[in-house]
């Protein structure tokens, strides 16, 4: 089982299912690098443990925690979520854990896509990253299930799917130098349809600005059900978010998808502007070879970065002015599902949110 398969996904019928499917569980991992998180990571690991906690009620969770701080994790979390003994460089679980996907007969396997800290030896964000990089590898082997190791760099949060033949991503992204030089569009393109059991790419030009990730589709965007986006949006024309959201938006108006549908866009607004105060950023640590984190600098803080568990929507807080507004769309868009708030602020400062450091496995 720890040698990936030879063939791919597509070879064998399998597909990414939408995160709207039904899942068997939730997959995350235990922050605690002082050069991201603040304070030891001690006020994030509270902000995790409670996003675990709402996603606990509807999907079984699963956390990859060091054994350094598997005790304090312990201590932390009900006694429902699993621990599991295993150790990353940082707590990306969209990023570094498998993406999953199914056969016609109801089978499980896991995709390992190559992870090199969103840029590598170009603008990666952090180095060493080889921790990270076994994770998926290493899920796939505790969910006994078998294996696809990509050939090329991706992460979770570099895709979107509705599970019936489309996949959403950026060329901001997913074209960008770090990540697969060598690769030419179409061959990213034809990649992902392999490896995700697809059939067309609608390619974003842009992210949200400053984003770190270089443009991850997954704090933009939500693919709420087939042909359903949700966008983050503002209608500030000097904001440098408008003009990236209007061209995400007439990307989108104008495609169809896999199906041939039309896709609704549903906007979402967008908290702030947020920024990193000075008290916030004197609280991480600088390394060598590490992020940079200075008082003032504008954090890419969006709605869009939320988790569908079978029964709720756990969704970022970051902006009182905003967070009711932002829950009552995601109620109009998800009927069937409560919407939960979750403090969102302390993961954002590490640089994502809540869709960031979850991972589902479809049932
Ligand atoms: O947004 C994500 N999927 C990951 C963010 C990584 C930030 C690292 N500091």
């Amino acid at each position: 089982m720890d040698t990936p398969l030879a063939s791919t996904p597509a070879d064998d019928g399998y597909r990414m299912p939408g995160e709207f499917e039904p899942h068997s569980g939730c997959w995350m991992a235990w922050p605690e690098r002082p050069d991201n998180w603040r304070e030891n990571a001690r006020p994030a690991q509270e902000a995790f443990a409670a996003v675990a906690e709402a996603i606990h009620v509807s999907d079984p969770v699963t956390i990859a925690v060091s054994n350094a701080e598997h005790d304090r994790a312990r201590a932390l979390l009900s006694p429902g979520i699993r621990l599991v003994r295993l150790p990353s460089n940082d707590a990306w679980m969209r990023d570094i854990g498998p993406t999953f996907v199914t056969g016609a007969n109801g089978g499980l396997r896991a995709v390992d896509w190559r992870f090199n800290a969103w840029g590598g030896d170009h603008d990666g964000l952090y180095d060493p990253w080889d921790l990270d990089d076994e994770v998926a590898a290493q899920i796939a082997r505790i969910e006994g299930v078998e294996r696809y190791r990509a050939p090329f760099v991706l992460e979770g949060g570099a895709i979107h799917v509705d599970g019936e033949g489309t996949v959403y991503t950026t060329e901001e992204c997913l074209l960008s130098p770090g990540r697969n030089p060598k690769l030419s569009r179409a061959s990213i393109e034809a990649g992902l349809k392999r490896y995700l059991g697809a059939r067309k790419v609608l390619w974003i030009p842009r992210g949200v600005h400053l984003d770190e990730t270089t443009g991850h589709v997954d704090n933009l965007i939500h693919v709420c059900a087939p042909g359903v986006v949700a966008l983050t949006w503002t209608d500030d024309r000097t904001d440098p978010q408008h003009e990236r959201s209007r061209e995400a938006f007439e990307c989108l108006s104008a495609a169809r998808d896999a199906r041939g549908r039309a896709i609704r866009i549903v906007r979402l607004p967008m908290p702030g502007p947020l920024t990193m105060t000075r008290a916030e950023a004197q609280g991480i640590e600088t390394a060598d070879n590490g992020m940079v984190r200075e008082g003032g600098e504008r954090l890419a803080g969006s709605y869009a970065n939320f988790y569908i568990a079978n029964t709720r929507v756990v969704f970022p807080l970051l902006d009182e002015r905003n967070d009711a507004t932002a829950a009552a769309i995601l109620a109009g868009l998800f009927p069937d599902r409560q919407i939960v708030g979750v403090p969102g602020r302390e993961i954002l400062l590490g640089g994502g949110n809540i869709h960031c450091i979850t991972q589902q496995v479809p049932a």
